[in-house]
């Protein structure tokens, strides 16, 4: 068991990691646990928030008042209060809806452009009523299938004016893209993390336009996570991560934490502790995804070994031998200082 002491950082995870296991190939194979067991299930693994889809929060949004959106959105902030937990973020759901076809923001129709941007507002308005930090865009149909659907360009600056939009219904509200390459489109507007932070930079207001990084969706992008952050961390926007697992350029996976790639799982560890992650208020979200295999009663261990995971690497990152680190960074020893990373990762004695 991880001895650190993780006071620093908060966990949450949403509604969807635990799922009834349906895949493109196969219906569902578990039964869905309701909104209320979940966030009882949320506090009994030791978990600090749970994240939002709007839809999460308010099923069936579209054919509700608002007055009536903002009553449900009550009740679960009830709900959390009386777990003595928070809403991290809402998201809004964009990619479920039939005018998003064709994307949101970005589609052709403006019919269909105009619904995203109010659903973008209700989105802000469910967050507040929840009490959520942020709102996290994953950008998830703004892209195409083929090249001559879409001017690309145009659709940066289609994405840009509807984060103005957002961002001026409500001056407090933050917003984090969560980047991801492809899946379900076969390119993204906003790919990499480089893209996000870069879209940022052409809004109104950068400094309530963050990021989100996921561990699958960078490596979806041949890219290291770990790297992702620090380049997040330089430019002071990385508020949120979606940490899971991901074996190569395959589908996007959700594996549990640390469950493909161990050292990579420890390096991403290594970039947030350094920049004392979490001590701004930026949370340790999960993304994870139980093996459609998983019989109902295990449908949440890879929530507890994630998190276990997370908190016996934030062990070994806390105690690595700086002294010596730093030595064989001085003497270029680069192939020793893998071996001792290597022997300490593995709890085998080094020398
Ligand atoms: C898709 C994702 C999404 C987002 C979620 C919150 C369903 O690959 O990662 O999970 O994380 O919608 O924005
Ligand atoms: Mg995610």
């Amino acid at each position: 068991m991880a001895k650190a002491s993780a006071k620093q950082y908060r966990f949450s995870f949403g509604p969807w990691n635990i799922d009834e296991g349906a895949d493109p190939f196969g219906p569902t194979v578990r039964k869905p646990e309701s909104l209320a067991k979940k966030i009882k299930v949320a506090k009994a693994l030791g978990f600090d928030g749970v994240q939002f889809h709007d839809d999460d929060v308010v099923p069936d949004l579209d054919s509700k008042s608002h007055a009536q959106i903002m009553k449900e959105a009550a009740q679960v902030k009830r709900m959390l209060d009386a777990e003595g937990l928070k809403a991290e973020f809402t998201a809004p759901r964009l990619w479920f809806a039939r005018e998003t076809i064709d994307g949101g923001f970005t589609s052709n129709d403006p019919k269909c452009r105009k619904y995203a941007i109010e659903r973008g507002k209700v989105c802000i308005d469910i967050n507040n009523a929840i009490g959520g930090d942020w709102i996290v865009l994953w950008l998830a149909r703004e892209g195409s299938y083929i090249r001559e659907s879409k001017n690309a360009r145009v659709s940066v600056l289609q994405l840009r004016d509807a984060l103005n939009v957002m961002l001026e219904h409500d001056p407090k509200s933050i917003f984090l893209i969560e980047p991801k390459p492809n899946e379900p489109v076969d390119s993204a507007i906003i790919p990499t993390i480089g893209h996000a932070i870069g879209l940022s930079y052409l809004t109104n207001d950068p400094s309530r336009v963050g990021c989100l990084v996921e561990t699958a969706h960078s490596c979806l992008a041949g890219l290291d996570p770990s790297d992702d952050m620090a380049f997040a961390l330089a430019h002071n926007k990385l508020k949120s991560v979606h940490l899971n697992d991901q074996g190569g350029l395959k589908f996007d996976q959700d594996k549990s934490f640390g469950s493909y790639n161990l050292r990579r799982a420890f390096n991403q560890i290594r970039v947030l502790e350094e920049y004392e992650y979490g001590k701004h208020g930026e949370w340790i979200g999960l993304d994870v995804k139980a093996m459609r295999t998983q019989k109902q009663d295990g449908n949440t261990k890879h929530l507890s070994s994630s998190k276990e995971r997370f908190l016996f690497l934030l062990e070994k990152v806390r105690t690595v031998d700086k002294k010596l680190e730093a030595q064989l960074i001085a003497a270029r020893d680069y192939e020793e200082l893998d071996r001792y990373i290597l022997c300490h990762l593995m709890g085998v004695k080094y020398r």
